[in-house]
């Protein structure tokens, strides 16, 4: 094993301490470069992770499939180690650095025996805006590499950026092994007894060991951009958000940018990619995930996405329902844990047509179309399966997507799967309301996470598992900028597509046609289209809301905007219970909105 050389003394320095402690075989620094890329997925494929899909159905193209017990992030095994537990908050599992460390230095010790470090350099945002920060991962897993080369912008240009002296985000990585070794899947080391993803937002470095998967090993993403950098963007008066960011562009050829936060799984990459529903209203995309925000010298709110790739949920996209991400995964893509056809392409459960006969199932049982009907055995994807591609195979990208300088944001977008109760879209009376909107967010849980899928629970500005610090004192700095006179603040919406009827069938179409919503919102910021003042804010009024062209009854779509009291008067104990849980940092202008929300739902005495 030879260290590598870096211009960067602190950088080499650490790479050899993490060396010393993992021992690689060999070390290998990734330049970022397409014939290294190839390589790597050449090595894959021999090593088993891989399978190459067919260049006639699906170019340049492979399927990875995990280790059974490695399919989502782990919420249960990811923790905030602050010196202070009341930094990490009530949101996060706090364990003590000192501590921390001692419980994974014996496993990492030796962890990388047999195997090849790859050192990874990227850059979250343009290299060398700056809006952008730089992250390091080492890395046993050759898949985390190649996703990363997607996802990031990776290699030789970000060392330079890096310089001698620059700052990184230190991130350790290990797929880790099983002890005693028991049978991991072939290709996917694991250890998912002992897995721990552990951040040190003081120290700004992350330690994760015993998953391959997403973003319990693709560090630079839920790790640094959201947990670290949302610590960090406190510190320093920023955005660190859990959010897609798209433009819309009117008839007359006029643009405004929107972002969204959705919880996982709820809609951010089919929200971005959209296209359109309504004949001259465009819609395009600047990121699907995850949003740097901050506010400009002309007082404006600007965002960059933070990464250069896509990781999006698979099942259920469809050219119906997305073809912007249908086209994405055309070529030059990597799956995880879709099922394989017999002539050697992918398919996933809502994909648009039947699994062919042969089809062999995440699991690498083969299945036929018969067996897709047999619930004992499960869907043939894995329902938290992924696509990874880069930006640049996105047709609906934003011109400004890579823009160092970001987007100006006119509106924040909040919004999660409530079967009941939310209506399809409304508008928040003021920033604060905004912010309370925000903090009360809920969904009913997905695939995304390991667990339970369909409970109800608040996920504050679908950040529950991601701010990185106090979610009280994450509230008080977004409330905080309601202070400064000098700033145009975006305005606040609040968004449900997932409302069903009585039956449990979605009321609201959804998809496509989201464009009215949007629309809707485009010309409240430009103050042109009018909406009812209701207890919960401003909703649209049915002769506000494009619906020409829509195929639904109305009497439909005015149970999407219908607000029940009962419900609501539920939902306001349920938002109380939840802001008295988050514990004494919950800012009290949050009570205070509850408190109106509560009176325009009192009953009449
Ligand atoms: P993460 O990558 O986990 O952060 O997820 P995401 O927020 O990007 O969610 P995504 O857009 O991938 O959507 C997840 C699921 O929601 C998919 O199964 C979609 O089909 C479904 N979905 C998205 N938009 C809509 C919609 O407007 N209506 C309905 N009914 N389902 C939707
Ligand atoms: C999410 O769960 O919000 C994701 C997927 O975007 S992961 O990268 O695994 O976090
Ligand atoms: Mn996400």
């Amino acid at each position: 094993m030879t260290i590598p050389r870096f211009d960067h003394p602190g950088l080499e320095a650490w790479v050899r301490e993490m060396a010393t402690l993992c021992e690689p075989d060999e070390i290998e620094v990734y330049a970022g470069t397409l014939p290294e890329y190839d390589a790597l997925c050449a090595r894959l494929v021999r090593s088993g992770t891989f399978r190459k899909l067919s260049d006639e159905k699906r170019p340049h193209s492979y399927l990875a499939e995990t280790d059974p017990a490695d399919t989502a992030r782990v919420e249960e095994k990811t923790f905030i180690c602050s010196t202070f537990e009341g930094d990490a908050g009530p949101t996060n599992h706090w364990v003590d650095p000192g501590a921390m460390k001692a419980r994974l230095l014996p496993l990492f010790r030796g962890s990388m025996r047999g195997r090849t470090m790859y050192v990874v350099p990227y850059s979250m945002g343009p290299v060398g805006s700056p809006l952008s920060r730089i992250g390091v991962q080492v890395t046993d897993s050759a898949y985390v590499a190649v996703n990363m080369h997607l996802m990031t912008r990776t290699g030789a240009p970000v060392l330079k950026a890096l310089g001698a002296s620059g700052e990184f985000v230190r991130c350790l990585h290990s797929c880790g092994r099983r002890e005693p070794p028991a049978a991991c899947l072939e290709g996917w080391p694991c250890d998912p007894e002992r897995m721990a993803i552990a951040h040190f937002p003081e120290e700004r470095a992350i330690w994760s060991y015993g998953s391959g998967y997403g973003g319990n090993a693709l560090l630079n993403k839920k790790c640094f951009a959201l947990r670290i950098a949302s610590a960090v963007a406190r510190d320093e008066g920023w955005l660190a958000e859990h959010m897609m960011v798209l433009s819309v562009t009117n008839p007359e050829g006029r643009k405004r940018y929107f972002a969204g936060a959705f919880p996982s799984a709820c809609g951010k990459t089919n929200l971005a990619m959209l296209r359109s529903a309504l004949p001259g209203w465009t819609v395009k995309t600047v990121g699907d995930d995850i949003a740097w925000m901050r506010f400009g010298a002309d007082g404006r709110l600007y965002a960059i996405n933070a990464e250069a790739g896509f990781f999006g949920v698979a099942p259920y996209t469809s050219p119906k329902s997305n073809v912007n991400a249908m086209k994405c995964t055309e070529r030059d893509a990597i799956f995880t844990n879709c099922a394989l056809t017999p002539d050697g392409d992918i398919w996933w459960e809502g994909i648009g047509f039947d699994a062919p006969a042969g089809t062999i199932d995440w699991k690498g049982r083969a299945r036929d179309a018969s067996a897709e009907a047999d619930p004992a055995l499960g869907p043939l994807a894995h329902p938290n399966a992924r696509f990874t591609v880069p930006v640049s195979s996105c047709p609906s990208l934003d011109e400004d997507w890579d823009s160092p300088s970001g987007v100006p944001i006119s509106g924040i977008i909040f919004g999660g799967r409530r079967s009941t109760t939310e209506p399809l879209v409304y508008e928040a009376r003021s920033w604060e309301h905004g912010v309370f909107l925000g903090a009360s967010l809920s969904s009913e849980t997905t695939a995304a996470a390991a667990g339970q899928v369909g409970r109800l629970r608040r996920d504050p500005f679908a950040m529950l598992p991601f701010c990185g610090y106090n979610i009280g004192d994450y509230f008080a700095h977004w409330l905080s900028f309601a202070r400064n006179p000098a700033l145009s603040l975006p305005k606040i919406f609040h968004v449900n597509w997932f409302r069903r009827n009585a039956e449990g069938k979605f009321l609201w179409p959804g998809y496509a046609e989201n464009a009215r919503v949007l629309k809707w919102m485009f010309e409240r910021c430009d103050g042109t289209a009018g909406a009812i003042d209701s207890p919960v804010g401003f909703l649209p009024t049915i002769r506000n809301f494009d619906v020409q062209g829509l195929d639904m009854p109305i009497s439909t779509l005015e149970q999407c905007f219908a607000l029940s009291a009962g419900e609501w008067r539920e939902e306001i104990d349920l938002i109380r219970r939840h802001l008295l849980s988050l514990g004494d940092r919950v800012p009290p202008q949050l009570y205070r909105e509850l408190a109106k929300l509560a009176d325009r739902f009192a009953e009449p005495r």
